[in-house]
């Protein structure tokens, strides 16, 4: 795909306006956008334009590659002590027979149930109770380390962190060495939503603050312990509060390098306490995941939700920025489709991760967790694919 002649050939039209001209030539040269020129993006680009801009920027950092991992989830407890507004999943203590907590047994089992298939991580992440303690997660840790010790596991919010610390009563840096030599190889992005307190008051103002979030993520990559960072968009806030979020991430980035991947989390409405609120459209989604890619600009990778979103937007964005659509999820995972996210089974397997990327005009790569190649499927042939023969 010849994005740099697309992008040339957008500044030479008459299409754009002088201060979108000023931006495309800052893509151009590689130069950082400044927070205005984000929610000027947010504000006027149109999708073609914040398309091309946002290809042009993928293409020259991966050129079609096109990143997937094998993983599975584990969600030991959906009962949660906090009272996020967006959220589907958790079920207060008080409508406790909607939930469930998973005893140390029931978790390994479902480690073990994985011992034959090759999957590389693991992903823990779930709601936050007093029982699922610091203690009770190193055990884990070990035990899912001695089943299987190549194992990637990517563990914990900084929600769930910021309050097992607090009750241990331990530092964060104490908290995350404990973690570490236990098995904990890298954190999740989740918890981070909106970092604005004008928005962050009134979608989830009992959990960790945004200053704890990044604390806890600048610890953990000075630990050598890598991370993920999202946003949870498209409900109540606005481009600004989104420029904001992604210029604190921005910079925590520039002092640390420790981010693997920026995900964009849409909001979805069914079963919580904003169903009130509609949700985003396809094409707000798209634009969405183009001005994250040109704005951080210090991010490697921008990584869709393929649950969330859907097969067909998953593929789209391939073209608006994102390098990277997650994994061969099964259905351990139930946060997405309990707020009426499009996947309401979301099973990939790989042959179908590889089709799907491979349908979008784009190279599939298998990644660990931290993106070394593992394999390249470009021209793998699985043994039911019917290969189309040349005419
Ligand atoms: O922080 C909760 C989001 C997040 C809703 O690091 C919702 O690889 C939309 O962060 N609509 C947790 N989103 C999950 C998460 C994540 C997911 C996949 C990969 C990675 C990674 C991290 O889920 C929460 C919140 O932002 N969420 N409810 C909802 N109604
Ligand atoms: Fe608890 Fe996480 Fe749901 Fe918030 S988003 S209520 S912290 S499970």
């Amino acid at each position: 795909m010849d994005s740099e002649k697309r992008i040339k050939d957008l500044l030479l039209s008459s299409k754009i306006s002088p201060e979108l001209y000023l931006i495309t030539e800052k893509v151009i040269n590689k130069e950082r956008i400044t927070f205005d020129d984000g929610v000027l993006l947010f504000e006027k680009g149109e999708l073609g334009f914040l398309g091309t801009l946002a290809n042009y920027i993928r293409e020259y950092k991966h050129g079609d590659t096109t990143y997937f991992n094998r993983n599975f989830h584990i969600e030991p407890t959906n009962l949660c002590v906090f009272d996020c507004k967006f959220c589907s999943y958790s079920r207060m203590i008080k409508e406790k027979e909607d939930g469930w907590v998973m005893t140390e047994q029931e978790i390994l089992e479902i480690v073990k149930s994985y011992q034959d298939k090759p999957v590389t991580e693991v992903h823990v992440v779930g709601g936050v109770l007093p029982q699922l303690n610091l203690q009770f997660f190193c055990e884990l840790l070990k035990k899912i380390k001695t089943l299987r010790p190549e194992l990637h596991i990517k563990g914990y919010t900084a929600v769930e962190l910021e309050y097992m610390f607090r009750k241990a009563k331990v530092s964060v840096k104490e908290g995350l060495q404990i973690l570490k030599e236990h098995g904990l190889d890298s954190l999740p992005g989740g918890g981070s939503e909106i970092f604005h307190s004008e928005i962050r008051d009134q979608i989830c103002k009992d959990k960790c603050t945004s200053e704890e979030w990044l604390e806890i993520h600048e610890t953990a990559h000075s630990l050598g312990i890598p991370s993920n960072a999202t946003i949870l968009y498209g409900h109540i806030e606005k481009f600004e509060h989104r420029v904001d979020h992604m210029e604190r991430l921005r910079n925590l980035q520039d002092k640390t390098g420790g981010f693997n991947t920026f995900i964009p989390l849409k909001f979805r409405n069914q079963g919580n306490q904003m169903s009130n609120i509609a949700e985003g459209t396809t094409i707000e989604d798209l634009r969405n995941y183009a001005v994250s890619r040109i704005y951080m600009d210090n991010f490697a990778h921008i990584k869709a939700y393929w649950p969330m979103i859907g097969r067909d937007t998953a593929q789209l964005s391939l073209s608006f920025g994102v390098d990277d659509i997650d994994g061969t999820i099964d259905d351990s995972t139930k946060i997405y489709s309990m707020a009426g996210a499009e996947e309401q089974n979301p099973t990939l397997t790989t042959q179908e991760l590889v089709i799907l990327i491979k349908q979008a005009g784009r190279k599939p790569i298998e990644r660990d967790t931290v993106y070394n190649e593992i394999m390249d499927y470009s021209d793998f042939v699985f043994e039911d694919e019917e290969v189309e023969q040349p005419v």
